[in-house]
């Protein structure tokens, strides 16, 4: 078929870990992986840590079948900037997401490529629409591991390169009340305006 249909199949989530049962893929994302994404660099000793993992339920990359998977994101900071996923566009543009949060406490922050940009909250039970356009990156601005559950069309692809030249118009710092958001200096794109 060209579909590309898997049989039905049936995966555990653990509601606490966010880890899956059984596991297929999962990817690590070290401070090594992120050296540019922070405005400043991770302290010696630090390069092997894990920032966040992802664990997949891999589909066929069609339009016609839905990818998955869960995301873990230690709770910690480089400098003033807590940790986060790389983020990324969708390679084919107009693909949407959504994420159900789990546990912890986050921030998405979502832009477009003129420089539009959102901040939502995470946090156990909230679903958040990622429309097709809108870059994604979500942020644990807590004291425990932020896990989230992501769902998207197979085919939707990654991104990374837009990202990692041009930045987020906004970065989610620990301020001295919480979580701040402030206007990224590195951003390179459009010139950013807040979403509604
Ligand atoms: C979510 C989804 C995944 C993504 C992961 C980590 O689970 O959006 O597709 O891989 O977050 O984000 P990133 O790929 O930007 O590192
Ligand atoms: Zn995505």
């Amino acid at each position: 078929m060209s579909t590309q249909a898997p049989d039905p199949f049936t995966t555990l989530l653990d509601l606490n870990s966010g880890s899956l049962d059984p596991e297929r893929k999962v990817v690590e994302r070290r401070h090594s992986n992120m050296a540019d994404m922070y405005l400043e660099e991770y302290a010696d000793g630090m390069a092997d840590t894990v920032i966040y993992s992802v664990h997949e339920i891999s589909v066929p990359t069609t339009n016609s079948n839905l990818m998955s998977s869960t995301t873990v994101i230690q709770p910690g900071t480089v400098g003033q900037e807590y940790y986060m996923t790389k983020g990324h566009f969708h390679k084919i543009r107009d693909r949407a997401e959504i994420y159900i949060g789990i546990s912890g406490e986050g921030r998405l922050v979502m832009a477009k490529e003129d420089g539009l940009y959102t901040v939502e909250a995470m946090r156990r039970g909230t679903i958040n629409y990622v429309p097709g356009g809108w870059a994604h990156r979500s942020v644990n601005v807590g004291d425990e591991p932020l896990v989230f559950f992501a769902v998207y069309p197979g085919d939707a692809g990654y991104d990374y390169g837009t990202i990692e030249e041009e930045g987020f118009p906004v970065l989610v710092v620990a301020g001295e009340d919480g979580p701040e958001v402030v206007p990224n200096p590195r951003y390179k794109a459009a010139s950013p305006s807040e979403a509604g």
